[in-house]
């Protein structure tokens, strides 16, 4: 059974999150309450009413993922600037209501079953199910987003826009993600006694060399792609915050500042990335 709140601000009624039964109440340190969206962290928005089913007219969007993952939180951020309806299943084989899996608690599952490997045969988050047509990849899932749904807010329905979104989302994936692997592995999610201090030591100082090209990049243009917002300061831009939540020695960027202030502005991160809980729990 399905149990729906309906959120709205004045900009829009059409930002719906839904909520399998009890999953958000098993996540206690991120949702205040189990009729309570995800969307209500944040300040200006309040849950209005539970829909009826015969009241949910928005075609929905089904996510599976978690909260705390960096590659859901991409699309989730994506689907909530551009305001549109979507439900998060929680999913997950190494993560749960208590964290990693390493530290002794159960997982949100669904990923090793069978339904899921035939949509997702990596059993990796997020995939997305839209009216049928099922992805997995999250930048793959950015771009039928920004194509498909919402090209004005998401890359200005410029090719090239696009094109340079695109680069920097691989270079983010490329060059920064498997270090944030192992920062967050290491300084959050692995029990202490696991942990490695020389691996975090390695991977802040390789991390500073894309990040140097990043902040030189900023210093020329608004955001990664060009003067306006587009799908491309996503990926980045969620890396980047997290990887600034740490408590990691790092040289100033005052470019990569200015850049995250601006992102900080935007709905979808206020909503998925930007609650320190997110990058820091687990
Ligand atoms: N390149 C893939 C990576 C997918 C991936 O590794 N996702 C992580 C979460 S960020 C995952 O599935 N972790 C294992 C799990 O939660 O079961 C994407 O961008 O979607």
């Amino acid at each position: 059974m399905l149990e729906a709140v309906e959120t709205t601000n004045s900009a829009s009624l059409e930002s719906c999150v839904f909520w399998s039964e009890g999953q958000s109440l098993s996540v206690p340190w991120l949702y205040r309450s189990h009729d309570i969206g995800l969307n209500d962290l944040r300040g200006d928005l309040v849950p209005r009413r539970v829909a009826s089913a015969s009241q949910r007219k928005c075609s929905m969007i089904k996510v599976w993922g978690r909260p705390t993952s960096i590659n859901t939180q991409r699309v989730l951020w994506a689907l909530a600037d551009s305001d549109i309806p979507h439900e998060l299943i929680l999913a997950s084989a190494t993560m749960g209501p208590d964290g990693h899996v390493s530290k002794g608690g159960a997982a949100f599952g669904i990923v090793n079953t069978a339904a899921y490997r035939a949509m997702n045969p990596n059993g990796t988050v997020p995939t997305i199910d839209d009216d049928g047509f099922i992805l997995w990849e999250s930048n793959a899932i950015l771009i039928w987003l920004a194509l498909k749904r919402a090209p004005e807010v998401l890359f200005g329905g410029d090719p090239k826009h696009l094109a340079r979104a695109l680069q920097w989302m691989s270079w983010t994936n490329e060059l920064l993600e498997p270090l944030l692997h192992t920062l967050v592995m290491e300084l959050v999610r692995l029990p202490e006694v696991q942990r490695d201090p020389d691996k975090v030591e390695k991977a802040r100082v390789a991390m500073l060399g894309p990040l140097g090209a990043l902040e030189a990049h900023l210093g020329r243009q608004l955001y990664v792609a060009g003067d306006r917002f587009t799908i491309g300061d996503i990926p980045t831009g969620a890396a980047v915050y997290r990887w600034l939540v740490f408590e990691l020695e790092r040289p100033e960027m005052p470019n990569i500042a200015a850049w995250q202030s601006r992102l900080s502005d935007r709905k979808g991160f206020r909503t998925h990335v930007a609650s320190r809980d997110l990058h820091l729990s687990g």
